[in-house]
């Protein structure tokens, strides 16, 4: 199977008809044999993980159990007992003996200008990292404190995230964009003492200020009292302007520098906590869900193995190891799984990038791509989607011949978009994975297998190794047994890398993830089953929004407008958006004395990118005298998301609503907008 037409299943055969199923070099004895592997791994869970956790992770001390508790009371637990550091299994073990890759290059940087690359080896990555974790310990920092991340992508980050899991502590990473008062949140749920930043990032040939938003965020009430120290590295900018104004700040560069490059790893057990990583939810404020140590570290190395078509490097590369790179952010649960952990664990080299891809043009990635030659390339739809609208010049100037996997995360990905990426970038010759996940579950959950699976544009097509994934009908919550169904996406049984709790509020983890189907863990998403089989995500099924791949919370938004002043009532809905997948619409009654004005609408967009930070930034915001609501006082947002979208012939029911003119109002407001 050669040309892109061959590779098209003819209807009938391997049962797979249909002009969208297409084999990459899979074969279909290799499909025959995900089927059989499939089904096996989870008719047995505790035998297939615990094989896998003995011969690719090295233990300190064995674990007795592989798995234990359950999903209805949050008790899942993995390979408890067992002792373990991931730090040393990400590093140190490849520095030595049987692998000896200590002179292999760990990380690529590159950094915001594609002049300024790194390579840092395994060897001068153990040394790093435990000068860091020498600096955090001399500093104070024991285990299992938290210490907060808010840095730009350089590798002191990934040097910062190691350092702790090597002494024990629990980081939290903020994502760079948030703001303020975002991070002041995440430090006060935390109670972090210790906080990591640098003086400054770039992005775009722009400076990012992180130290001047990083004390803003810990000068702010709620935080006073908590943090002790705020460690910032410097010389990231020449000057980082006046930084060292109170004793709370540590000049980190110099501190970290001074420290000797061997530092101990504290054994672990399995289920301490690894890290927290904040993400939204369909209410309240974000939540801290913790992910642990052992199984984490499994689930992580596995899927970035079987989803990219990866080896764990066993020895000294023999010239041909993969170039991985995922140009995602170390800020979001991508970025901790898919460039610091799951590569890193399997001994390959992982890119790490500073910049975006429309710097300083928007043949970024693709010169990065012949520069670097990277085999692996790892992006969401969002990207793909804006790089489309310049057009085939930028990729058709460079060679793109390294790339075997190209992958995609975030959101569902759209046709166009897909065969874009396929045919001008993969040269029809690439397999797309387009791997389904959450921050709550740690690594891929759902995606085709490079080789072993066929693909379907738009479907994250069949379940990952271990993962039990069910269509359940979302009114009676029973199983649907047919393979064609509609409805909501659950697990039925644990596995290794799922979050296990939220920070502070099991109960909540429990009402969220547990509670709605009493012996599945909910998604959040709903989805359909084609007549193969193959999953489509058809999206969130609650209040969360999908703003470029970003998780948003309407209920965050909403209540940064109604914190300002002018607000009486807010109500957000999602719109669609062609490059952003979704859009943020504000709909705002006004507060007495207040009035309909462009400056307001300004501030208003100012108040949510100063509350969450400017990646959450309205694409509209309606102020109006009323809103639709039910008899009962209920805001009706399934109108508001019609009206937003503008399809007004398909409203349904307005016979409820309290005034029904309210409908024509908003949408004259709408069309004015758009
Ligand atoms: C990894 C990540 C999770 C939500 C998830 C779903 C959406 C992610 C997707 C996808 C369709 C894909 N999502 N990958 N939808 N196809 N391949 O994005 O984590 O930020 O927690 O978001 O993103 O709605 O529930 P997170």
């Amino acid at each position: 199977m050669s040309s892109p037409e061959a590779k098209r299943l003819k209807p009938n055969s391997d049962n797979m008809s249909g002009p969208k199923a297409i084999y990459d070099a899979a074969t279909s004895s290799n499909f025959e044999l995900y089927k059989s592997d499939h089904a096996a791994s989870i008719s047995d869970i505790s035998s297939y993980w615990s094989e896998l956790a003995n011969s690719k992770l090295d233990w300190y001390a064995p674990f007795p159990n592989a798995v234990s508790g359950s999903f209805e009371d949050g008790s899942v637990s993995w390979f408890a007992g067992g002792k373990i550091n991931v730090c040393y299994n990400a590093v140190d073990r490849y520095c030595n003996a049987p692998y000896n890759r200590g002179g292999e290059t760990a990380i690529i940087w590159e950094g915001d200008e594609p002049t300024d690359t790194k390579y840092i080896t395994y060897l001068e990555l153990q040394n790093n990292v435990c000068r860091v974790a020498n600096a955090l310990k001399a500093s104070g920092v024991s285990k299992g404190d938290v210490v907060t991340l808010y840095m730009p992508m350089i590798p002191e980050l990934t040097y910062t995230m190691l350092a702790c899991a090597r002494i024990g502590a629990v980081h939290s990473v903020i994502f760079a964009g948030f703001s303020a008062d975002a991070i002041a949140d995440r430090i006060e749920g935390a109670k972090s003492k210790w906080v990591v930043t640098a003086s400054a990032g770039k992005r775009g040939g722009r400076d990012l200020p992180l130290k001047n938003i990083c004390d803003a965020a810990v000068k702010k009430e709620r935080c006073v009292g908590i943090v002790e120290k705020v460690f910032v590295f410097d010389g990231m900018v020449p000057n980082g302007s006046g930084w060292i104004e109170e004793d709370i700040h540590v000049r980190f560069s110099d501190l970290v520098d001074c420290q000797r490059p061997v530092c101990p790893c504290e054994w672990m057990d399995a289920e301490d906590p690894l890290f927290i990583l904040y993400t939204s939810g369909s209410t309240g404020k974000p939540k801290g869900l913790v992910h642990t140590t052992g199984g984490y570290a499994l689930y992580a190395m596995h899927t970035t193995a079987k989803s990219f078509g990866i080896a764990q490097q066993t020895g000294p590369s023999n010239g041909n190891a993969p170039v991985y790179a995922c140009v995602a952010d170390a800020g979001w649960i991508t970025g901790h799984t898919y460039i610091v952990y799951g590569p890193l664990l399997n001994g390959i080299s992982t890119f790490m990038f500073e910049s975006t891809p429309m710097y300083p043009d928007c043949g970024r990635y693709w010169d990065m791509v012949q520069r670097h030659k990277i085999s692996v390339f790892y992006t969401a739809p969002t990207a793909i989607r804006s790089l489309m609208r310049f057009g085939d010049e930028a990729p058709k100037k460079y060679d793109l011949s390294s790339l075997k996997v190209l992958g995609t995360v975030g959101e569902p990905i759209n046709p166009a978009a897909w065969q874009w990426y396929y045919e001008l970038i993969g040269n029809s010759k690439c397999a797309v994975v387009d791997t389904y996940w959450q921050t709550e579950t740690g690594g891929h959950v759902i995606t085709n297998l490079p080789g072993v699976t066929p693909m379907k544009p738009g479907s994250c097509t069949l379940p990952c190794y271990g993962i039990e994934v069910i269509v359940l009908d979302p009114v009676t919550g029973k199983e649907i047994t047919e393979t064609e169904a509609e409805g909501v996406l659950v697990i039925k049984q644990p596995w290794p890398g799922m979050a296990r709790t939220c920070l502070g509020d099991h109960q909540r983890y429990l009402n969220v993830y547990m509670k709605p189907y009493p012996g599945y863990y909910f998604a959040g998403d709903g989805c359909r089953r084609d007549e193969h089989g193959f999953i489509w995500i058809t999206g969130r099924v609650d209040d969360v929004l999908n703003v470029s791949g970003h998780r948003i919370g309407t209920a965050e938004v909403e209540s940064a407008l109604v914190a300002h002043p002018a607000v009486a009532q807010a109500a957000v809905v999602g719109i669609p958006h062609e490059i952003k997948g979704q859009g943020i619409c504000c709909f705002t009654t006004l507060a007495e004395g207040f009035a309909e004005s462009d400056e307001l609408v300004k501030e208003l967009r100012n108040a949510v990118r100063t509350h969450i930070g400017p990646f959450a930034t309205p694409d509209m915001i309606i102020p109006t005298s009323a809103l639709p609501m039910t008899r009962s006082g209920k805001i009706m947002r399934r109108i508001l998301r019609k009206i937003a979208a503008g399809e007004l012939d398909t409203l349904g029911d307005t016979s409820t609503l309290l005034d029904p003119s309210v409908v024509g109002t908003l949408s004259e407001k709408v069309e004015k907008l758009r």
